[in-house]
């Protein structure tokens, strides 16, 4: 017997955690991951946005959303460049593996869609350039993902 999730349009409210950091940037990835919800029937009046400084603090907020019985799942975006110091290693390093955490500590999906880039063009690229909208690409993660649990219970 093969499980899997499917992208049938899901029941329950969506939450994105977004920082405000590069928010050029993450605001295309919010308008791909809307996009992505919107187009699979999860309408705007269902779709809540957290802004959270940057994406330390991205997990924290990410794993009490999780928690609180509101949402089906939660989607984290946001922006890491890398620049002239190692405090981008901290930062993408605290958001991924926090992000990680809050995932197996919550019931609902926690999902991942934190770009880490060296430049700001290779970020460009993924917030709706050549590279896709990887906003877009964690909302389809979030959708497969709530449909594959709603099997597995
Ligand atoms: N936050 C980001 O989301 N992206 C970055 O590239 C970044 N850089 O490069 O510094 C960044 N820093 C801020 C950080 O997320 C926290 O908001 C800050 O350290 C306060 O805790």
């Amino acid at each position: 017997m093969l499980y899997e999730g499917d992208f049938s349009s899901p029941a329950g409210r969506f939450v994105l955690v977004a920082a405000r950091f590069n928010g050029f940037v993450v605001d295309q990835l919010v308008a791909g991951a809307v996009d992505a919800l919107t187009r699979h029937g999860v309408g705007e009046d269902r779709i809540d946005i957290v802004r959270v400084p940057g994406s330390f603090e991205i997990p924290p907020v990410a794993q009490r959303l999780g928690k609180s019985g509101k949402y089906a799942a939660v989607i984290c975006l946001g922006c890491v460049i890398r620049g002239d110091t190692d405090h981008y290693d901290h930062v993408a390093g605290a958001a991924a593996s926090g992000t990680a955490q809050a995932s197996v500590n919550c019931d609902v999906p926690v999902i991942f869609g934190v770009l880490t880039c060296e430049t700001l063009e290779q970020a460009i690229n993924r917030a709706g350039g050549k590279a896709g909208n990887k906003g877009f690409e964690a909302a389809v993660a979030a959708i497969e993902m709530v449909n594959l649990m709603k099997k597995l219970s």
